[in-house]
């Protein structure tokens, strides 16, 4: 293989140069991106290519031999052509009515070059060969084949390796060849230029997004922590993200941190990969639970507790709706409801309970509480609805504790605590819910209303700040369907990219 460097200004232009220079046959083997100067400005590209496999030696002795043979065939061979015949020299491509003149010219000035090599043919009045005669009537012989075939002068004038007009269908064949390889070496060239434009292009976006969140920091003066100018570009998408999406500012720059200290190299020169990499640090730093059914005769007894208005009812029903009708086991399920102050209140679950077929019970004073709860026992699973109260409300929530004291009494069976909280509240609000109820001993959290929340990050600084696994996520009003256990991809993918509320496989 022989190989040839041509420079342009673009790629486009060092091909074009090159199919001039070496004909349509060649192949693109690499570009390279001539950069220098103090800017490391481009200068222009260089395009390595191959050439056919003849040389191009063997391209000039094909052409003199096929020339020759032609000559030899007519004429009953005897020339030797060696000088001044090669097609790779000349200017245009008018070979045939040039070429042979020259011949009779050599042969005159420099015989030895061009000489009989047996006796020829001789004319009629003549014992020498006038090849100027014979030339011009081989021509004219191809120019009335030109007529009569319709050939256009364009395709006519086309000429195989030797110099000589070709066929119809062979030109045909090669031109489709050639145009292919052209093509080829055309879309290579351009699939080559469009992967540099795509890499700095993304490198561009890169430092616009640096650009647009530095503007975002200066809209933000009372940002205490600057930390944000000092970031990487590649980072500040991220960071922009992740910022406004409610999460905790110490959160975040402890992420930041680690992200910029431990990401591999490789993974900072772009936004996407550092994106991909600060999801897998996010994912790490969510605790969740994953669903465990109970198996029998064991039983659960989960009591939910949490504000007024947040979703413990309806999250309630569809869980009993997820237990009983949506798992191989058709479990029992069976609801307990402390939430006697409101008037109404009872009525919402009685419902779900008559529309499932579900045993369901109240219970007004602690000490009732036991005896209540060992009544349920045929239950695999036991709910307790309990009033909403206000984080503040303290009474509220010490009567709680009195009830979770006093259910133990008659039985082992563990009350396990799950707090739920809307995630539209901010941070700030939700760490102050968890604070007045963490009192009750929480094990697991539910989020609800994810449906309504734009930025995710509070959820995440929540659970990484008070260490708790969240259990499931309620996305909307619907009973039983608008639940999903909680898996950690999910509250990221919600946070980096936004809320989806169908994801398969998370039901
Ligand atoms: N959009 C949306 N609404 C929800 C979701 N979960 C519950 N809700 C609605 O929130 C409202 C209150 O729900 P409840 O289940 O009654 O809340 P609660 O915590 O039991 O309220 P109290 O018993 O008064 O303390 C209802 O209108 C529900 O339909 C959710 O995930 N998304
Ligand atoms: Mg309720």
């Amino acid at each position: 293989m022989r190989v040839k460097k041509v420079q342009g200004n673009s790629v486009k232009e060092a091909m074009k140069k090159a199919t001039a220079m070496y004909g349509d046959e060649i192949s693109l083997i690499e570009t390279k991106n001539l950069k220098g100067g103090i800017f490391n400005k481009s200068k222009g590209w260089e395009v390595v290519i191959s050439l056919p496999e003849e040389s191009e030696e063997e391209i000039r002795s094909k052409s003199r031999n096929s020339f020759q043979n032609r000559l030899n065939s007519s004429y009953g061979g005897g020339f030797d052509l060696r000088i001044g015949d090669d097609p790779l020299e000349r200017e245009d491509d008018d070979f045939t009515e040039r070429q042979i003149p020259k011949v009779k010219q050599k042969q005159n000035s420099r015989p030895s070059q061009v000489r009989p090599k047996q006796k020829l043919k001789k004319t009629e009045n003549s014992n020498e060969i006038d090849l100027t005669e014979n030339a011009k009537k081989i021509l004219e012989i191809t120019r009335q084949k030109k007529i009569e075939s319709g050939v256009s002068d364009d395709d006519f004038e086309k000429r195989d390796n030797s110099g000589f007009p070709v066929s119809n269908s062979t030109r045909r064949r090669e031109n489709t060849n050639q145009t292919r390889n052209r093509q080829q070496a055309e879309q290579k060239a351009d699939n080559t230029e469009l992967n540099e434009i795509r890499k700095e292009m993304s490198q561009l976006k890169d430092t616009l997004k640096l650009i647009q969140n530095m503007f975002w920091e200066e809209k933000h003066p009372n940002t205490e922590n600057k930390s944000a100018t000092s970031i990487p570009p590649e980072f500040s998408e991220i960071y922009k993200i992740a910022k406004t999406s409610g999460m905790n500012q110490e959160h975040l720059d402890l992420i930041m941190k680690l992200s910029i200290e431990n990401m591999p190299h490789k993974m900072k020169e772009s936004s996407e990969t550092v994106k991909r990499y600060f999801k897998t640090i996010l994912r790490k730093m969510i605790p969740v639970r994953a669903e465990s059914l109970v198996q029998r005769p064991n039983k659960k007894i989960i009591m939910f507790v949490g504000s007024t208005g947040v979703g413990k009812t309806t999250t309630i029903a569809k869980l009993a709706a997820r237990f009983t009708l949506e798992q191989k086991i058709s479990y029992k399920v069976g609801f307990l409801v402390l939430d006697t102050y409101k008037i109404g209140a009872l009525e919402q679950l009685t419902q779900y309970a008559k529309m499932m077929k579900l045993q369901i019970d109240t219970v007004a004073s602690p000490s009732d509480f036991g005896a209540k709860l060992e009544n349920m026992l045929q239950n695999d699973y036991i709910f307790i609805d309990t009033m909403g109260s206000s984080p503040y409300d303290l009474d509220k929530i010490n009567m709680l504790k009195e009830f979770l004291e006093q259910g133990t009494y008659n039985h082992d069976i563990d009350i396990e605590v799950t707090m739920v909280l809307p995630s539209s509240l901010k941070y700030e609000d939700l760490k102050a819910g968890y604070d007045s109820f963490s009192a009750l001993s929480i094990d697991t959290i539910i989020f609800t209303k994810l449906d309504e929340t734009k930025g995710f990050g509070n959820i995440f600084s929540l659970v990484h700040e008070v260490q708790k696994p969240i259990s499931y996520f309620s996305v909307g009003q619907e009973v039983p369907e608008d639940i999903i256990v909680a898996k950690s991809d999910y509250l990221v993918n919600s946070l980096l990219n936004g809320f989806k509320r169908n994801v398969d496989g998370d039901r």
